[in-house]
């Protein structure tokens, strides 16, 4: 084992999340299929490693920008799982008073500062958020996921020189699931692609199997530590891959079914949970511990919906700032 990588406990904890975010996707899309949850669905199974390898470093102070497909994110950053499934289902003791839903979902007690339905919107706000890091002179550090269709966009430019130019204490995660929505990313992004993209304007850059959560716990470790040392900004290149289709709803039936398989015959999960019973762990004490997380999701689930419906009498709450602009969100 390398130094820099986890003893057997980050391990299981590591795995523990990953689950824990499994599980969640997993309700949420029977959830979605039962009219429970409504608009689009975006889910992270597969690509669980990326936000828990990553968060596993982040104090609760630090801030984190998030995607569409952001449920994951905002799991391994802390936030509560009722309270996260009483927003999807667009209740009124979710998150967001059930009226962000899965895209929208934001957390700010422990740092989520958001989901984004915009690709690569994120990028910029992350930046912003960054920059008032620096300003403040606190040692916080600010991650920003994105997948690989958002270095195709604007921001992805204008984001990374902007922390690069001002030495922000930001990690940019671009989680290349290969697809952007339906559209393979490689046949419509030029050169090398993000990491490439990242060094030509000077950021440190770290590639890394995203499906691998030691690996990934090594990058985020060695992101956080330069970030936080006030060592300027870093791009993570995290190879993944999408296990389900682009939403809840797509069967993906327009994907290469030999890739599909070969990927799903390599889901990081199971492969981390013999890994970690080939180093010694009891597996009746691992089978307590994934029941338990079993029973949470669950938990989760059924008291979302035992919830009520935010009133009509309160539609416009929140829609529209109109108090003291000061008030920040960190
Ligand atoms: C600016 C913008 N253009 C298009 C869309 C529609 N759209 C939603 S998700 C998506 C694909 C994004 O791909 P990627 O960034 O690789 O993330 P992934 O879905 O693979 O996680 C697109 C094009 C959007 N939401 N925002």
């Amino acid at each position: 084992m390398n130094a820099a990588q986890p003893g057997p406990d980050g391990l299981i904890d590591g795995y523990l999340t990953m689950l824990r975010i499994r599980e969640f996707e997993l309700a949420a899309i029977r959830a979605h299929g039962e009219k429970l949850v409504h608009g689009t669905l975006h889910p992270y199974i597969g690509q669980e490693a990326i936000a828990t390898g990553m968060c596993a470093h982040l104090r609760q102070d630090d801030l984190m920008l998030s995607t569409h497909r952001g449920h994951g994110h905002c799991i391994a950053k802390g936030a509560p799982l009722a309270p996260m499934m009483s927003e999807l289902f667009g209740r009124e003791n979710g998150l967001c008073g059930g009226k962000g839903g899965s895209m929208h979902v934001a957390d700010f007690s422990v740092g989520m500062l958001g989901a984004n339905g915009v690709v690569g919107a994120n990028i910029v706000l992350a930046a912003g958020a960054a920059h008032e890091v620096k300003r403040r002179g606190e040692d916080r550090v600010v991650v920003c996921f994105f997948g690989d269709g958002a270095v195709n966009r604007g921001p992805f430019l204008e984001g990374l020189n902007w922390a690069q130019v001002f030495d922000l204490p930001v990690i940019f995660v671009c989680e290349d699931n290969q697809h952007s929505a339906s559209t393979r990313t490689s046949t419509m992004t030029g050169g090398e692609g993000g990491g490439a993209r990242a060094r030509s304007i000077g950021l440190t850059t770290i590639d890394v199997d995203g499906n691998s959560l030691p690996d990934m716990l090594a990058a985020g470790k060695e992101a956080v530590s330069i970030v936080r040392s006030g060592q300027g900004p870093v791009f993570i290149h995290a190879r993944t891959f999408r296990v389900t289709g682009h939403t809840a709803t797509d069967l993906a039936q327009w994907r290469d079914t030999e890739e599909v398989e070969r990927h799903a015959a390599a889901d990081p999960l199971p492969l981390l949970r013999a890994r970690i019973l080939s180093e010694g762990h009891r597996e009746d004490e691992l089978l307590a511990e994934e029941r338990r997380v079993r029973t949470d999701v669950q938990l989760a689930y059924d008291k979302a919906l035992a919830s009520a419906l935010p009133p009509a009498t309160r539609a416009f709450e929140d829609v529209q700032v109109t108090g003291n602009p000061q008030i920040g969100a960190f």
